[in-house]
């Protein structure tokens, strides 16, 4: 039996709910994280030692990084779908993963936090407009790449699409100025086809 604990706002957690609902894996959801509480329980510690979510528990595995429980799903359950056995294609799709954590999430979260967490006096407005400037060229990367193929992953949906899919969902649907992202609009436009992706990252972002 698969479980995954994290609470379903957390976009780490909805890039590992999306894959397995992709996937049609059965499993068990613990929403944990936030006013959930449960990481610092010292059952959940001993799987996870930084506190944090997702976590996964597939029979004796347990897994944590979110990234890696994608990549995990779509090898063990998605293999030549969501997994691309073309090692080149599989090696793009991950730089997408990777760019994802290593470049996006940072500006992101100052957006995201500015614009749905934040209360007005926590609001920082320079941020704020510094991130959304960060976020609108990194996302005109994604536009120019989604102009030559229809996913990220390629020709279907992979392993690349997951952490920017979620991003996008936020993304467009914020209160925010963008920039014109056609091509990264019309992949969210496939994107919201998904019944996988509607139920588990187009959740109320608040
Ligand atoms: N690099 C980790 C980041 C995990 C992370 O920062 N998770 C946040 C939620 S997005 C968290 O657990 N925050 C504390 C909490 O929700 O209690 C991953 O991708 O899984």
């Amino acid at each position: 039996m698969l479980t995954i604990w994290g609470r379903g706002n957390s976009t780490n957690v909805k890039k590992v709910l999306w894959c397995a609902e992709e996937l049609g894996v059965p499993f068990e959801h613990i929403n944990a994280g936030g006013s959930f509480g449960v990481v610092n329980d010292p059952e959940y510690r001993a799987m996870n030692p930084n506190g944090l979510v997702p976590c996964i528990k597939d029979g004796d595995f347990v897994l944590w990084e979110s990234n890696a429980i994608v990549r995990y799903f779509a090898a063990k359950y998605g293999d030549g779908t969501l997994y691309p056995r073309d090692v080149p294609e599989r090696a793009s799709a991950d730089k997408w993963m990777d760019w994802a954590t290593s470049s996006v999430a940072l500006p992101f979260r100052d957006v995201f936090w500015n614009i749905v967490r934040f209360s007005p006096e926590q609001k920082d407005m320079a941020a704020l407009d510094k991130a959304l400037k960060i976020c609108g060229g990194l996302f005109k990367i994604v536009d120019a790449a989604l102009a030559q193929k229809p996913f990220l992953s390629g020709d279907q949906l992979g392993i690349g699409d997951f952490p920017i899919g979620c991003y996008a969902y936020a993304w467009f649907e914020m209160p925010i100025e963008r920039p014109a992202l056609p091509h990264m609009a019309a992949w969210y436009e496939r994107l919201k086809e998904r019944p996988a992706y509607r139920k588990a990252v187009m959740i109320p972002l608040t």
